[in-house]
């Protein structure tokens, strides 16, 4: 083990775990490396749900509102260190700077949310046909709750997922993204700094290893993931065999918007470049396909070229940039794949910024991980790869439409995904009937498709996911429910006129 690294925190303790290797974090905007990292081993992981499952006990004994005051703690750290963390954000995911803040704003939106809740009036009355029986909801948490979180939202993620399943109960085991450990580690030591209870809260770096060994240990009731779809499939096929085992999934998107006729262009081109650009196109709602009426389709494709050839791609700390690198090499060449595809399929290439000029690329970040827009227009075709497939990265689509708003909604839901879309239209039946039929988890009008509130339900439809791991979704897969009814009276009656009275050989 390198001395200088940073550990896993296993049952209130910094531990090196068994395995012999270590990985690194790297700035994607210089492929400077930050701090080096224990690489977890399914043994750490085991050490980890043991440590979980023995805190179980005590720790779903306490109240809501004590299991709480430990994730107010943490609020306030969020909030004291909004700043010093958005930055850490940055320097390790590669967003820009305003974005690295609203990942820690975000995440403490979700702590608030979560140990706000504790204090809500929890579950519902139940009318019964009979006058004296009292029937109610009652929740009791799972167990030992399994997180695997990406790397675009380190901060913000993590904690949709874990403030819920602690507040309800539940303990956890954590494993980051392997690309933002140096996030992992500050959100650990704030866990720490609170106080939380040994083994309540376990976090195991390292790669799909750790996390596979958190999904195949039976004793993680349930597993909560935000991330790649190929992922997420493994896991909700290898868990939805098991009784007793729940997921709750995340996944990417094919995401679109539709730009009617009746569609004012300004909030059109705004909300398409914010949808395609920000986040460097990395994010789970991200829009890869602009789906555009005919009427206004020379216009807005003008003017969105315009900005695509202009938005600028700089170093992710300066306020002035409007995208930083994507995250890593692999995402680089995932990227170029992609658009080489494009190419193949004979689209017609509108702006191809994807091999930044070096004048481009800031003084000192020649090592980093830059890609710039790439832009294409192409036909509808349903067989066409490149406007069905995910790529996580500036890559956008523009597909013309002609006809009415059931045809753009029809392109729009032929892809396997359904996680956010939007339509911009100032034409209120156009936007119902989008609202009534696009296949989506989140949708928006005249709106981007990203930037969703910690409060809504945050999950897709067809292979975007399963359940929605944040707010009121999750505490589904975090706990389970009784149906719960007591009989005031001495006497038994039962509903549906079901006769109570014993008989007797002798009646
Ligand atoms: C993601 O896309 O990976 O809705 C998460 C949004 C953010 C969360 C994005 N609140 O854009």
């Amino acid at each position: 083990m390198a001395d200088d690294s940073y550990k896993h925190y296993i049952d209130g303790k910094w531990v090196a775990g068994d395995g012999p290797e270590t990985f690194e974090s790297v700035n994607p905007a210089t492929g400077e490396a930050i701090a080096t990292f224990q690489r977890g081993t399914p043994s750490d992981v085991d050490r980890a749900v043991d440590a979980a499952d023995e805190a179980f006990e005590e720790w779903r004994n306490l109240s809501y509102i004590d299991r709480a005051e430990y994730l107010w703690d943490i609020y306030h750290e969020l909030r004291e260190r909004t700043d010093e963390l958005g930055e850490i954000v940055t320097k390790e995911c590669g967003k820009e700077i305003s974005e690295g803040t609203a990942d820690v704003v975000e995440a403490y939106h979700m702590v608030e949310w979560a140990a706000g809740n504790a204090r809500h009036p929890h579950g519902d009355v139940v009318p019964s046909e009979i006058p004296s029986k009292d029937s109610y909801m009652r929740r009791q948490p799972r167990g030992v709750i399994g997180c695997i979180t990406p790397w675009n939202f380190p901060v913000a993620i993590p904690f949709w997922h874990m403030a819920i399943a602690l507040v309800e109960g539940n303990t956890v085991v954590w494993k980051p993204a392997e690309q933002t450990p140096w996030c992992g580690q500050i959100i650990a030591e704030m866990f720490d700094d609170a106080g939380i209870p040994d083994g309540v809260f376990n976090m195991v770096q390292g790669y799909g290893d750790a996390g596979a060994a958190i999904v195949e240990d039976d004793r993680v009731p349930t597993v909560l993931f935000t991330g790649s779809a190929e992922v997420g499939h493994e896991i909700g096929d290898k868990l939805g065999g098991e009784a007793g085992r729940e997921v709750s999934l995340e996944m990417g998107g094919k995401n679109g918007i539709i730009i009617t006729d009746e569609a004012d262009l300004d909030v059109a081109v705004h909300s398409a470049v914010m949808s395609s650009f920000k986040t460097t196109g990395q994010r789970c709602v991200s829009s890869e396909r602009l789906i555009v009426h005919t009427d206004v389709y020379d216009e807005f494709k003008e003017r969105f070229v315009e900005m695509a050839e202009q938005v600028a791609v700089d170093d992710p700390l300066d306020e002035n940039t409007f995208m930083g690198p994507v995250v890593d090499r692999g995402q680089v060449e995932k990227f170029h794949k992609c658009n080489d595809l494009a190419r193949q399929e004979g689209v017609n290439v509108l702006v191809d910024r994807s091999e930044l000029d070096v004048s481009e690329i800031p003084d000192g970040h020649e090592e980093g991980y830059w890609v710039g827009p790439f832009v294409y227009e192409t036909e509808y075709s349903p067989d066409l790869r490149c406007i069905k497939e995910e790529v996580f990265g500036p890559h956008v689509a523009l597909v013309e439409y002609d006809g009415d708003i059931e045809d753009a909604v029809e392109i729009h839901n032929s892809v396997p995904y359904g996680l956010s879309g939007a339509i911009v239209s100032e034409d209120y039946r156009q936007i119902n009937y989008y609202r009534d039929h696009a296949e989506v988890g989140l949708a928006y009008a005249n709106l981007p498709c990203i930037g969703a509130e910690v409060q809504l339900p945050f999950g897709g439809v067809k292979k975007s996911g399963k359940g929605s791991p944040s707010a009121r979704e999750a505490i589904e897969a975090v706990t389970d429910r009784t149906a719960w009814t007591v009989n005031n009276s001495k006497d038994i009656e039962m509903a549906q006129g079901l006769s109570a009275d014993i008989k007797t050989d002798e009646d």
